[in-house]
């Protein structure tokens, strides 16, 4: 390689050769990475609509859903994942891949899911379950290129898990949009939303009924700017 051309006398050498190798590093690390492939996380406290949204999306691309939605929390236990994801926009391509993620809360009793018709032993297993599933989910955040928080705009937004997951993404440098989801619902504040994160984009949607979707689209191609 030109390394080895360059004399190994003086310091200044030595300085030189770190910035060939750091920049042949960069180079083929860029080269090996799957190219345009985006990491989108859907993080957020159980039930916010992360699965819902992020079926939206593979039905409006994929014809096709990535996991089961429920009205009991902690519906997803496991990451599910769906790659090739290619959204276009103004003739631009992106390829995500989708990081459908465990719902995260600071508390999990079993007995709430008993209220929903499981039987003790059920109910204690998706407890179990729920649990791990909170732990896989904060692993992954580091592995996110960016992330989509979700949040249930009829309930308070000032959270500790929204405020957690945020500040671990702010120290993280990773980019977020934040989504106030549920706007067809009476009780959606969105405003409330936007007044408890002023300094980030908020858009509010119906994952569900897909109302402002094409807005949230805008946001995710703005978001990806931002990586
Ligand atoms: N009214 C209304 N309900 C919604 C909306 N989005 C999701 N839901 C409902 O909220 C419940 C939870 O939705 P999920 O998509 O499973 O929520 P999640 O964030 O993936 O929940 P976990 O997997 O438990 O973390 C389900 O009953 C959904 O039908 C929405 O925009 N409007
Ligand atoms: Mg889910």
């Amino acid at each position: 390689m030109k390394e080895t051309l360059i004399n190994l006398n003086s310091k200044g050498d030595y300085k030189m050769i770190k910035i060939i190798k750091n920049f042949a590093r960069r180079l083929f690390s860029g080269f090996f990475k799957k190219r345009g492939e985006i990491k989108l996380g859907f993080y957020g406290s159980p039930n916010a609509g992360k699965t819902s949204l992020a079926n939206r999306i593979c039905q409006d691309w994929l014809g096709e859903d990535l996991g089961s939605v429920s009205r009991m929390p902690h519906e997803t236990r496991k990451i599910q994942i769906k790659e090739d994801v290619i959204l276009e926009k103004d003739g631009k391509k992106i390829e995500f891949k989708l990081i459908d993620t465990p719902g995260i809360a600071t508390k999990i009793d079993f007995e709430d899911f008993m209220k929903f018709g499981l039987k003790r032993k059920e109910a204690q297993t998706r407890a179990k379950e729920a649990t791990q599933g909170i732990i896989e989910s904060i692993k992954w955040l580091d592995d996110m290129d960016a992330v989509i928080i979700l949040i249930d705009s009829t309930l308070n937004p000032y959270s500790q898990v929204n405020i957690t997951i945020i500040g671990n993404l702010v120290a993280r440098k990773i980019p977020v949009l934040i989504v106030a989801n549920k706007i067809d619902l009476k009780k959606s504040n969105v405003k409330k939303v936007q007044g408890a994160f002023p300094e980030y984009d908020v858009v509010g949607i119906s994952a569900k009924n897909g109302d402002n979707i094409e807005e949230f689209y805008e946001g995710l191609f703005k978001l990806v700017k931002k990586i």
